[in-house]
């Protein structure tokens, strides 16, 4: 069983790539396809595509996925555990500002997170200016479109680098 004392004491050698893992919530799978004057017209694909490119160049591997269920998401957060998953791009979408259980589970497994919205929560409705993950986030982006993805993963690539 993974917990934070074994997931510290994994270290990589030189052969392993880091690997990073980017978690999307729900209707995120919608991008692109509806609601383009708040969340802009790139797809998730075209988002990865991106991502990839750029950790690629930075011997990282990343890898991508998005559910629209809260356990669906918790199991993805477990399993990077023992995946030694090292790093975590996550926008929980809606269940930013209901979910429990999702920033348990990150708590749980002990990996750290960055938050990314794309629309500018504050200056959205009340019920989105709380995030329950904020808290625990080693940083949160928010506003800056899909480019918040891109800076995250800067902010990401220079911590692993550090480690
Ligand atoms: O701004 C963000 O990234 C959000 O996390 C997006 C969530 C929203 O509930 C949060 O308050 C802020 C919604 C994701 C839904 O994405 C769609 C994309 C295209 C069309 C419809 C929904």
């Amino acid at each position: 069983m993974s917990n934070s004392t074994s997931n510290k004491s994994k270290s990589r050698s030189s052969a392993q790539r880091a690997r990073i893992l980017v978690l999307h919530g729900p209707n995120l799978n919608l991008l692109g396809k509806r609601e383009p004057e708040i969340y802009g017209r790139a797809t998730l694909a075209d988002i990865h595509k991106g991502m990839e490119a750029r950790a690629r160049a930075c011997g990282v591997q990343i890898e991508s996925f998005q559910s629209n269920s809260e356990g669906e998401l918790i199991d993805r957060i477990q399993a990077a555990a023992s995946e030694g998953i090292e790093f975590i791009i996550i926008n929980p979408g809606a269940y930013s500002h209901t979910s429990i259980a999702i920033p348990d589970a990150l708590r749980g497994v002990a990996i750290p997170y960055m938050e990314v919205h794309i629309s500018n929560i504050h200056a959205r409705e009340a019920f989105r200016h709380h995030s329950h993950f904020s808290a625990s986030a080693a940083g949160v982006i928010c506003g800056l479109g899909i480019q918040g993805y891109e800076l995250a993963l800067d902010a990401v690539l220079a911590r692993i680098k550090q480690a």
